[in-house]
């Protein structure tokens, strides 16, 4: 069953289960709608880096802090493409294209509907993160063939007041919305370790998982160090178990969504990453670069993977809904 109507009541009862009750719960679900031994995998590109008018709290590229990181222009259309194209070389399935803007301007629409062209013709799924979409870029994309959007909530209701005050988090699911309207699929997803409580973590997930419908794939991303930034100060260190508990949590409520473990890995063991896939999550950013940190070598994940004896392929639900 998928289920929009999660309470936190129900939420944090799953969440405070023993870790063996919810590790079985959670990979009991994932292998009903997914196979468990396989891992999608996506790349970035950060085509248009810094500057940004928004103040959020966590990021490097925001124009608010002094972080140390360069503004440029939108990257030209061959300059992205060929990047696409390495990508794929490395066994890349999706590729996602960044952009630290509040929204586009109209006048980078048609280089943006571009750049979605051709990365889709070099048999490359598509996905940006623009920020704020207006209904007709929306159209625009889909027409170009636009296959997912990410645009994160990043935390609970309660908390985003604290983490961004240039935007609200109804602009934020107001842009979600827009996009599964528009019909491109949702990448929306969040960040632990800003300094909030458990409660913004599961309250996070519940966000995600009562809106009209579950977001295709859930990015948990764990804070990335950003020296100048207003979170540094207030940032903790994710425990691991409370790491797994999330994860397993979103492939609870969430069970036919993709669970896409992000920022973060370069700190994380072996060990972790594969008790991360045992709770659900199914989909890793492969590459060396993030937006603006750093992510795992490529031949790391390709040994994790291999020592795990799974194998790269589209996490894609199966048609069946399958009883737990
Ligand atoms: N400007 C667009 C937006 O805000 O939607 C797209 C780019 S923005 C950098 C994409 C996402 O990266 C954010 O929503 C946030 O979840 C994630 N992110 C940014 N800085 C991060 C950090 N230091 N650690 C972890 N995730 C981060
Ligand atoms: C997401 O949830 N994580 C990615 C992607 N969506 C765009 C971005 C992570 C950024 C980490 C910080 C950086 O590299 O600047
Ligand atoms: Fe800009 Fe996106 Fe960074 Fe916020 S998260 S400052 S909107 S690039």
């Amino acid at each position: 069953m998928i289920r929009t109507d999660w309470t936190m009541a129900e939420a944090r009862a799953i969440h405070a289960l023993p870790f063996a009750d919810l590790m079985h719960r959670a990979q009991s679900l994932h292998r009903a709608h997914f196979d468990p031994n396989a891992i999608e995998t996506a790349s970035l590109l950060s085509i248009k880096t810094g500057g940004c008018p928004e103040d959020c709290g966590y990021c490097s590229q925001s124009a608010h802090h002094d972080t140390g990181v360069k503004a440029t222009k939108l990257m030209g259309t061959d300059e992205v493409l060929a990047a696409a194209r390495r990508a794929k070389a490395s066994g890349a399935q999706r590729f996602c294209m960044g952009a630290a803007w509040r929204s586009p301007k109209d006048r980078d629409m048609d280089r943006l509907c571009d750049m979605v062209r051709g990365v889709s013709e070099l048999g490359l799924e598509t996905c940006m993160t623009l920020g704020m979409l207006s209904p007709e870029q929306v159209a625009r994309l889909k027409a170009a063939g636009l296959d997912f959007y990410n645009h994160n909530i990043d935390t609970s209701p309660e908390y985003y007041a604290q983490i961004a005050s240039t935007r609200t988090m109804e602009d934020r699911l107001d842009t979600v919305e827009q996009v599964r309207k528009g019909g491109i699929k949702v990448c929306c997803g969040g960040i632990l370790g800003m300094g909030e409580a458990e409660e913004d973590r599961i309250a996070l997930l519940v966000t995600l998982a009562t809106l009209p419908s579950h977001p295709d794939s859930v990015p948990v991303n764990l804070w990335n160090e950003i020296e100048g930034v207003p979170v540094q100060a207030r940032a903790q260190a994710v425990d691991p178990f409370a790491l797994l508990r999330i994860v397993a949590l979103a492939r609870i409520l969430m069970p036919a969504s993709v669970v896409r473990l992000s920022a973060g890995r370069t700190g994380m063991s072996d060990e972790l990453q594969a008790l991360c896939f045992l709770a659900g999550a199914n989909s890793i950013f492969v590459g060396d670069q993030l937006l603006t940190t750093g992510n795992p070598a490529a031949w790391k994940d390709q040994e994790l993977l291999a020592r795990l004896g799974m194998h790269i392929a589209p996490a894609r639900a199966r048609p069946r809904v399958a009883a737990e």
